[in-house]
C-alpha cells in the first residue's frame, strides 16, 4: 500500500508542476483532504513532498510510543507544536508524551497550559532514564537537542529518532527518519499549520480540543513573530487558516496573564545597568532565581523598544537551588535585518572545550548559556557573590563590544 500510494505521489508532483494545481496528489492515504487556503504553489509543493515523507515515517512506526522532546524552556511556539504533533501521531495509533526538562517560567506559558489543558509534563533526566524504556522512539519540535538536557538520556539509550522539525538554524549531526528544517521560516507553527492544511489532520470546529489546539498554535505563531510584526507571507497564511478555529476569547485570557513582581523587577534592573553603545543596549541583571529565568527575554523584549537601539542583549547568573548549579543566561533581540543572531552569538562567545557553541539563535532573537563550571554555587561572603557577578559581566560585555564596536577598544583589561 505505502509504496502504491509513494508512487502515485511521485508520478503526480510532476504533474503538479506543469499545471501548478496539485490538489489531488497524494490524497487517497491520508487521514484527511488537502485544503489549501491561499497557500501558494511552491509552500504546496514544500509541504506535500515533507507530507508523503513523514506520513510514510509515520505508518512505519505505528503503534508506537513515542516522547516528543521540548527545550528546556518551551515557548508557545514549542508547546503548540507538539501538541499539534501529538495530535497527528494519534492518528497512527502512536502515543506521545510531551516532556521538556527545564521550566515553564513565562507567565504567559503557564496560563497557556493551564487553560487549554496542553498536555506537557516535566520530566528530570533521572526520570526520563528510567521510563525510557517504555518508549520506541522519540521526537524534537521546534529544538534540534541542543537546547534540552534530555538528549544525552535518549542517546545513551539509543531511542531512535523519528522526526525533527525546527526553524532555527541547523545545529546538530543527529539522523532523524524526517527532518523538516526551514530557518526561513518564523515558527514552527507556520510548518506544522502547513501539514495540517495537506491533510494530516482536519481540524473539526465542534471537536474543542482542536479549538484550544488551534488557538494554542495562533498564540505560537504570534509571540515567534513579535504579534505577526515579523510575520511573513506562509506565517500570515498559516495564521488564515487557524483563524477559522482559534478562540479569540480563550487567546484573550492566555495573553493577560500578568508579570510578576520578580519579573518586573529583573526588568527594571535591566534598565538601570544598561550601556548604549552603537545603537546596541547591553544590561546584565545580576542574580536571578530559576523560576524567573524567563525575565531575561522579557527585558530583552523591553529594552529593544527604546529609541534609536537595534539590539538588546540581557544576561544574567541563574542559580538552581536544587542542584546548586550557576549558569550564565542571556537573550538577544533584535530589529535590525542584516544582524543574524545566530552568527553574532556564536561570534562574540565562541565554543567550548567540545567545541559546543553556547547559543545561537533564529530571525530577530537569540540566546546563551554559559556553565560557570567550578566557580558555580552559592556563597556565603556577600563580597565574593559580588566579586564573581563583576568578573562575568566584565568578560560578557568585553567578548560583546568587540564586535558592538570593533574599532574602538572600549574595554582594557586594567
Ligand atoms: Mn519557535
Amino acid at each position: 500500500m505505502q509504496t502504491n500510494s509513494l508512487k502515485s505521489f511521485d508520478s503526480l508532483s510532476i504533474v503538479t508542476e506543469k499545471n501548478g494545481d496539485s490538489t489531488e496528489s497524494f490524497t487517497e492515504d491520508l487521514p484527511a483532504k488537502p485544503d489549501w487556503g491561499l497557500l501558494s504553489v511552491s509552500g504546496r509543493r514544500i509541504t506535500e513532498q515533507k507530507v508523503a515523507a513523514l506520513h510514510q515515517v509515520l505508518e512505519r512506526h505505528r503503534g508506537d510510543r513515542q516522547l516528543v522532546l521540548l527545550q528546556d524552556f518551551p515557548d508557545p511556539d514549542a508547546l503548540s507544536c507538539a501538541w499539534t504533533y501529538k495530535l497527528i501521531a494519534e492518528q497512527y495509533d502512536i502515543r506521545c508524551e510531551i516532556v521538556y526538562a527545564g521550566m515553564l517560567s513565562h507567565q504567559e506559558n503557564i496560563a497557556l497550559v493551564k487553560l487549554t489543558g496542553l498536555p506537557v509534563q516535566r520530566w528530570t533526566p533521572q526520570m526520563l532514564r528510567e521510563k525510557i524504556a517504555l518508549y520506541q522512539s522519540c521526537a524534537f519540535v521546534d529544538n534540534q537537542g541542543t537546547t534540552t538536557q534530555l538528549l544525552d538520556v535518549v542517546q545513551q539509550a539509543n531511542l531512535p529518532i523519528v522526526l525533527m522539525v525546527d526553524h532555527h538554524s541547523p545545529q546538530c549531526d543527529l539522523h532523524p527518519e524526517f527532518t523538516d528544517i526551514r530557518p526561513q521560516v518564523r515558527a514552527t507553527a507556520t510548518i506544522f499549520t502547513q501539514y495540517l492544511q495537506a491533510g494530516l489532520l482536519r481540524f473539526d470546529t465542534s471537536n474543542s480540543e482542536h479549538l484550544k489546539c488551534a488557538t494554542a498554535l495562533m498564540h505560537g505563531l504570534r509571540s515567534d513573530t513579535n504579534r505577526l510584526m515579523q510575520a511573513q507571507e506562509e506565517d500570515f497564511l498559516a495564521a488564515a487558516y487557524l483563524s477559522r478555529f482559534n478562540d479569540a476569547q480563550l487567546l484573550n485570557a492566555v495573553l493577560q496573564a500578568s508579570r510578576s513582581k520578580r519579573v518586573m523587577d529583573v526588568i527594571e534592573r535591566s534598565l538601570r545597568n544598561r550601556i548604549l553603545r552603537n545603537n546596541f543596549s547591553i544590561a546584565g541583571v545580576g542574580y536571578l532565581r530559576y523560576d524567573d529565568r524567563d525575565a531575561i527575554p522579557q527585558a530583552a523584549d523591553f529594552l529593544v523598544t527604546e529609541e534609536n537601539v537595534h539590539t538588546a542583549v540581557v544576561y544574567g547568573i541563574v542559580h538552581d537551588e536544587d542542584e546548586d548549579l550557576e549558569v550564565v543566561v542571556g537573550s538577544l533581540r533584535t530589529s535590525k535585518l542584516t544582524l543574524d543572531p545566530d552568527e553574532f552569538i556564536k561570534e562574540a562567545f565562541g565554543q567550548d572545550a567540545q567545541g559546543r557553541f553556547f547559543g545561537g539563535g533564529r530571525s530577530m532573537a537569540g540566546g546563551f548559556e554559559i556553565p560557570m563550571g567550578f566557580l558555580s554555587g552559592f556563597n556565603e561572603s556577600a563580597d565574593y557573590t559580588r566579586i564573581k557577578w563583576e568578573v562575568f559581566d566584565f568578560q560578557i560585555k568585553q567578548k560583546l563590544l568587540r564586535l558592538v564596536n570593533p574599532e574602538d577598544g572600549l574595554m582594557h583589561t586594567a
